[in-house]
Formats: structure tokens, C-alpha cells, sequence
């Protein structure tokens, strides 16, 4: 706080004039220094550009980027990476609705961060006077996160910062608003009753320990198996729990299946590995432990012909929200607690011996995971120009092989799908994709955020489509000069180029783009280096290049404009007309 204490003295009176001052301003800052808060994702403007120069100043690390959905996305995954609130800092009204849609998708994807949005006067807000930019943000903001909170006097500013942080990191982490008045950034008060008021949080995300009767109810299942698998979700991956999760699932000798963000945490090429079985392990097991891995869409909800109904299975789930359990079909034995806690418990538990699978079970999934990997395997080596998706992702699945911790950002429809199929992750949290809403526009975002947080290099594999939603960012990663090698998918469109008007109008079809974009020249115009790649071989020479070089690159790699199909592996979940003439 001594750094910080303003030193300005107030013209008033002469025993005024003796008292060292702080404001707003300093208190915010020191306040997230305090917490341990090393860098804020923001859009400067009015009312908060002061506080982003001043925040520097201070010695945090302040990225500027061209829109706040941007930042956003990079707060919301520096909370998956770190374990931290991300922060996103944004203007009023415009600003914070831009911010907000990464502060739902947060909350969506159980990542903590904090969106601090500076706002308009209370006072006009509250009578509809029409202020610059008048909103009332709070209200917008509540239903959409875990928590939201405003802040009016200065003396607050820390009790406000570090509820926002507790709210976002314990128990379900998720996103969480704080709004800060424009008017309370000048707010004056005595520096050492400002300093008094500053609160660093203690054992923000308390370990939450389950119940021994949990634990027994978990093991006598799983003993019951005959045959049983496990399900690792992204909170497995952001657990941080990943020695005690690789011992746990190689002591049972079950086989195991990552969700997308969860690949790497044991290595997908691990003998126990059922990725590639995905579909048989789903509907053949009997026994399915759930690890930090919701039931929703991805999983069909856990019941119905992927589940191979009507057998019955039992489930046995672990998560720190004990409103999860029983969300779709009943949960045998529901575990409440924190993944690392939850582990070791069923780890001391099992003893020295735990009776393997049995044979015919795991021989079952290795022989349908080996006629997979088999039947892929000659479409990676193909030199196709225009490009495949396999064929170009056969080269970009050694590169990450050679590059093991590099962060691989991955969005698209094909290019989301057959990422995830076909390129092995080897490394707990390198994996960062589209989550729980599959939503698009992550992408650069996600690997400023990652290039930062981790000092890694990241490959960003994109679909053309998904890469417009947040292409602008390309500047940003130039001017920060970014370890990122962008590789956009270019089939001409969303899903596939193909796609004609059936009205037969002049106007191209909804789903393609203008045929034979460069986005390589896109990132030539501020300086970093642009590739067209036509061959896989291309491609892997552009790349190997690119993450050696650490340069900000952008590779336009031609795909085959009718390689795709309608939304990748989820097309049926398009609604279809039984009208539709055309
Ligand atoms: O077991 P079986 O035999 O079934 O086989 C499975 C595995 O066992 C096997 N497998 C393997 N085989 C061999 N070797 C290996 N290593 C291996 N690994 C796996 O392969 C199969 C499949 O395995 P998988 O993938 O694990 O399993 P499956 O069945 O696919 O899993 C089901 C799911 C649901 C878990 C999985 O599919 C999944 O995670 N899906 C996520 C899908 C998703 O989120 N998609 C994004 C949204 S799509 C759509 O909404 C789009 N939009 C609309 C839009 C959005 N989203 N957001 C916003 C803000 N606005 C609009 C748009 C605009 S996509 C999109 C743009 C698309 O165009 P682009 O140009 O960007 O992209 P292109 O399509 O490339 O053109
Ligand atoms: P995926 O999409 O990979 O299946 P989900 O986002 O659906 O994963 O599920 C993640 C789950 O993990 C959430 O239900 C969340 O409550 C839980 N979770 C997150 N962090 C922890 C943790 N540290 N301990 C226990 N559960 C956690
Ligand atoms: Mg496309």
C-alpha cells in the first residue's frame, strides 16, 4: 500500500493539508495486488482508463485488447489455467455487455473470473436520465454469473475485491461481477485507513473433504464392477490434482475417457486410454465414475442409446457441487467434495491391493480402441492439396507429439471435432477449446491469455468461421509480440464452402464466405508473418517454423471446401423441416 498511498494534499484546511491521501484508483489496484492479481485483460475508455495506465504503472501486467468479448475469454481461461480469478476490466453499458457474454460463459464452464466494469452515476441510472452510457449493470449482470456486487465508498473497495475473489474461486468456481461507479475512483480517504481496509483473503477455495461413508459408498461400487470406466471432465483438469488422479485411475486399472479439456492429464496414448472407444466404453460399461464431469449434452445426459439402454448402469460421481448429483439419472454414490481431496480419500481407502477389471473387459475396449487408431491411421498420411482435415491435421498431430507442452486452442466445427479426435494430448491443461456452450469466438482470446499465463508456446488451430469471431485480436498478439501460431482451417465457410442460395438469388449461401480468403494477409498488416499452406507438407514446415521462431505467425491452410459436414460430429442436433422444399 506504501507504494501506492497518494501523496496528493487537499487545498482545505492546514491540519488537511498534512494527511497522506489515497483513492479509489490505488485502492483497486493495491487491493488485487494484495490478492496476488498479476494481470488484468481489459478495453480502456471512460470511465476506467486511468486505472488500466495507473495499474501498469503499479506493476501489473495490463493487455489491451480490441474487444472486451476477447479479454473476457482471456480472464475466464487464466481462471482455468491458474486457479485464480481471471480479470477483465471494461467501459460502461457497451463495454460491460461485450465483457459479459465471457463472464456467462465463466460461470457456464465453472472457470472463476471477475468482471470489473466501471458505470455510469447511481444517482441518473437510478431515474433513467439518460447518463453516458446509463445502465444498470448490476441487474444485467446477476443472472448471469455466480455472484455480482457493487462497490460505493472507497473504504469498501477491499471488502468488495475480496468477496469477488472468494465468490468466484470456492466451492463451483465461476464468473463473478463487481461494479465500480465512476465516481468512486476519485473518492478520497486517508491512506492508512485505506491501507487498514484492504483484505487479502485467506484459504480462498477451502479444501472441502468428503465424508468417509461417501468414500466407502464410491469404493464398494466401483469393487462391484464388472465393468467399469472412468469419465475425467475439465474440473479433473483444473482440480491441479494430477499426480493423485493418475495414481487413483491406474490403481483401479479401469479404462478412462477424457472429455475434450480433460485430454492430456493422463496421456491419451496411456494403454488405459478409451478415447478412442469412445462410443463402446459409453454404452458396455456398468459401472461409470464421473470425475469432475457433468452429465449435460456432451454426454448425452447420461441415459438413452448411447448409454446402451435400457441396460441399467451405475453411477459414481465426483464434484464439489452437491446440486450436480442426480441432475440427469440417479447417482449410486454421489462423492461431495474437492477432486484432490476426493482422490486421496478413495486412494488411502483402497489399500495396498485393488482387484483389477476384469480381462475380457479391458480386452473388449483395447481390441474396438486398436481397430480405430488402425482404421485413422492411413488418412493422416495423405498429401492431399487442397488439404483434408485429416490430412492436415495428421502433421499437426506430430508437431504437438515433438511439442508436448505446447497449449493447443482449438475451435471450428470439423476443425473442433477432428482436432479432438486426432491429435493426442500428452500434458494435463493444454487442451483449450469451445467447453460447455461449444461456443465460438474463444480463440484468440484463449491464446493471448495462454501465451501469458504460461510462457508456453500455443498453436491455435481454427475454423475459418471461428476464427472471424475474434480475428481482430491477431493485432494484439502482434504488438505483445506472442509465442501464438494461428493455423485458420479455410473451407471457404461454416462447415463447408459448398453451399449455394436455393432462392438462386445472387447473394452467396448463409454458410460459405468469399471463396479463396487469405487470412495470411491479414497478419502481415501488422507485422507478423503470414503463410499460405496448401500441402500438409507445407503446413508442417510453416508451423515447426513458426513455434521455433516463437514469431506471431498466421497460416491460411487450404481445406477442401466439400471436406466438411454439417456441424461435425453433432449434426444431429440440428432441428430439421419436414417442409423444407429445397
Ligand atoms: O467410438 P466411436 O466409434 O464412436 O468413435 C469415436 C471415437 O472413439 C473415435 N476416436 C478416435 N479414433 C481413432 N483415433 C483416435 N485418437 C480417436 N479419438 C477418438 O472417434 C469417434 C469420435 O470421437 P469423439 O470426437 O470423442 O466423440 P463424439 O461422438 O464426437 O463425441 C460427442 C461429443 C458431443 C462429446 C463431441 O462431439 C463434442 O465434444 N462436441 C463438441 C461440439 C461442439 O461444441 N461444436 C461447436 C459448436 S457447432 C455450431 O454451433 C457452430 N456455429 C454456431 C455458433 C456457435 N457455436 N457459437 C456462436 C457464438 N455463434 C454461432 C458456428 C458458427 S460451429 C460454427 C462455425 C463452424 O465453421 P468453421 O469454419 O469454424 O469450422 P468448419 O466446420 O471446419 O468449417
Ligand atoms: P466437461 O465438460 O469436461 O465434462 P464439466 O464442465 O461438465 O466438464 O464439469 C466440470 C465439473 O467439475 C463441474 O460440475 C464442477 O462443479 C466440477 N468441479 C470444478 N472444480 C472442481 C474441484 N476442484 N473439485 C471438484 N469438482 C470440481
Ligand atoms: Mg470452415
Amino acid at each position: 500500500m506504501a507504494d501506492a498511498a497518494v501523496k496528493t494534499k487537499p487545498e482545505a484546511g492546514a491540519g488537511e493539508a498534512e494527511r497522506e491521501l489515497t483513492d479509489g484508483f490505488h485502492l483497486v489496484i493495491e487491493a488485487l495486488k494484495l490478492n496476488g492479481v498479476k494481470t488484468i485483460y481489459n478495453v480502456p475508455g471512460i470511465p476506467i482508463t486511468d486505472l488500466g495506465r495507473m495499474a501498469q504503472a503499479e506493476g501489473i501486467r495490463v493487455i489491451s485488447f480490441r474487444h472486451e468479448q476477447n479479454a473476457g475469454y482471456a480472464a475466464a481461461i487464466t481462471g482455468f489455467l491458474t486457479k485464480m480469478p481471471g480479470i477483465c476490466l471494461t467501459v460502461s453499458a457497451p463495454g460491460f455487455l461485450n465483457g459479459l457474454t465471457a463472464l456467462a460463459h465463466a460461470t457456464t464452464n465453472c472457470f472463476p473470473m471477475i468482471l470489473i466494469s466501471g458505470s455510469s452515476e447511481r444517482e441518473i441510472v437510478d431515474l433513467q436520465q439518460g447518463d453516458y452510457e446509463e445502465m444498470d449493470q448490476l441487474a444485467v449482470a446477476k443472472p448471469l454469473c455466480k455472484a455480482a456486487y457493487r462497490v460505493l465508498h472507497a473504504a469498501d473497495i477491499g471488502i468488495g475485491v475480496a468477496r469477488a475473489i472468494r465468490a468466484a474461486v470456492s466451492g463451483r468456481p465461476g464468473g463473478v461481477y463487481l461494479d465500480l461507479p465512476a465516481k468512486l475512483f476519485a473518492q478520497v480517504m486517508d491512506a492508512e485507513a485505506g491501507k487498514k481496509s484492504l483484505v487479502r483473503v485467506i484459504d480462498p477455495a477451502p479444501a472441502q473433504i468428503p465424508s468417509p461413508e461417501a468414500v466407502k459408498r464410491a469404493l464398494d461400487v466401483l469393487k462391484g464392477a464388472k465393468r467399469p470406466l472412468i469419465i475425467l471432465g475439465k474440473g479433473a483438469a483444473y482440480a491441479q490434482a494430477d499426480d493423485a488422479i493418475r495414481a487413483f485411475v491406474e490403481k483401479s486399472g479401469a479404462p478412462f475417457l477424457p472429455m475434450s479439456m480433460a485430454k492430456g492429464l493422463l496421456p491419451d496414448t496411456h494403454p488405459q486410454c478409451a478415447g478412442a472407444a469412445r462410443s463402446t466404453v459409453l454404452k458396455d460399461s456398468d459401472v461409470v465414475m464421473l470425475i469432475g464431469a457433468r452429465l449435460n449434452w456432451l454426454l448425452s445426459h447420461g441415459k438413452g442409446k448411447a448409454w446402451g439402454e435400457p441396460y441399467s448402469k451405475k453411477f459414481i460421481q465426483i464434484d464439489i457441487e452437491p446440486k450436480e448429483m442426480d441432475s440427469n439419472v440417479e447417482i449410486a454414490a454421489p462423492l461431495v467434495g474437492d477432486i484432490g481431496s476426493c482422490v486421496t480419500a478413495l486412494l488411502e481407502r483402497m489399500g495396498a491391493q485393488w482387484p483389477a477389471p476384469p480381462a475380457d473387459w479391458v480386452n473388449a475396449v483395447k481390441s474396438k480402441k486398436d481397430e480405430n487408431i488402425a482404421k485413422m491411421a492411413p488418412r493422416l498420411m495423405n498429401n492431399n492439396s487442397p488439404m483434408d482435415y485429416h490430412g492436415a491435421l495428421g502433421v499437426l498431430r506430430t508437431i504437438i507429439k515433438e511439442r508436448p507442452d505446447a497449449i493447443l486452442v482449438n475451435e471450428g466445427a470439423n476443425a473442433l471435432d477432428l482436432t479432438r479426435g486426432v491429435i493426442d494430448m500428452y500434458q494435463p491443461r493444454k487442451r483449450l477449446d469451445v467447453g460447455t456452450w461449444g461456443v465460438m469466438g474463444i480463440g484468440m482470446g484463449y491464446a493471448i491469455a495462454a501465451a501469458i499465463e504460461t510462457g508456453k508456446p500455443v498453436l491455435a488451430i481454427e475454423g475459418d468461421s471461428a476464427f472471424g469471431f475474434s480475428g481482430m485480436e491477431i493485432e494484439t498478439i502482434c504488438r505483445y509480440k506472442l509465442p501464438v501460431c494461428t493455423v485458420v482451417f479455410n473451407n471457404d465457410g461454416i462447415y463447408r464452402g459448398t453451399d449455394v442460395n436455393r432462392g438462386g438469388g445472387t447473394d452467396p449461401a448463409t454458410t460459405v464466405f468469399v471463396k479463396g480468403a487469405r487470412y495470411d494477409k491479414m497478419i502481415e498488416g501488422f507485422g507478423g508473418v503470414g503463410v499460405n499452406a496448401t500441402t500438409p507438407d507445407e503446413l508442417k514446415r510453416a508451423v515447426n517454423a513458426a513455434m521455433d521462431s516463437g514469431k506471431p505467425t498466421l497460416i491460411n491452410a487450404v481445406i477442401d471446401p466439400a471436406a466438411g459436414s454439417e456441424s461435425g460430429r453433432i449434426g444431429n442436433l440440428n432441428p430439421q423441416s419436414v417442409l423444407r422444399k429445397k
